[in-house]
């Protein structure tokens, strides 16, 4: 009987000690972005958006782009999507190339721990993109009167 009641309060104390250690998973980490991580998109995009897995700093969030030469693009500042404070948009307002891209990102989490990380993403550009697609379908597509 002892050696049992001894064994469930080991069993109690691991499984406190687990739970302590899974403390640091409770912080605020980044879900996904978008363009999505090692991915290739074929047009460039406009924006990059962070999703955190809770509600960042936004004026703690910040991203640096740099091409394949380590040259730096520019962005804008960070902004909370209106609908998801947990989702943060930086407009890119540099030009973006066909090649690979280095995004460094860093934010802070209300309960003052600072995160970062960088992911990477190609950009593979289509040689023809029509100014205004709905233009060009709007001249091929003609009704006899
Ligand atoms: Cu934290």
């Amino acid at each position: 009987m002892h050696i049992r009641r001894l064994a469930s309060t080991v069993l109690l104390a691991a499984s406190a000690t687990l739970l302590v250690a899974g403390v640091p998973t409770m912080h605020l980490r980044l879900v996904k972005v978008e363009p999505a991580a090692a991915s290739t998109v074929t047009v460039a995009p406009e924006e990059i958006r962070l999703f955190f897995s809770q509600e960042p700093e936004v004026r703690a969030t910040k991203i640096t782009i740099v091409d394949d030469s380590r040259n730096e693009i520019a962005v804008a500042a960070a902004k909370a999507d209106a609908q998801d404070g947990k989702i943060v948009i930086v407009p890119i307002t540099g030009v973006l190339v066909s090649g690979t891209y280095t995004v460094s990102w860093r934010t802070m989490a209300k309960d003052g721990h600072a995160v970062n990380g960088t992911f990477n993403f190609a950009l593979r550009a289509s040689h023809y993109q029509p100014a205004d697609p709905a233009g060009v379908e709007r001249v091929s597509v003609r009704f006899p009167r």
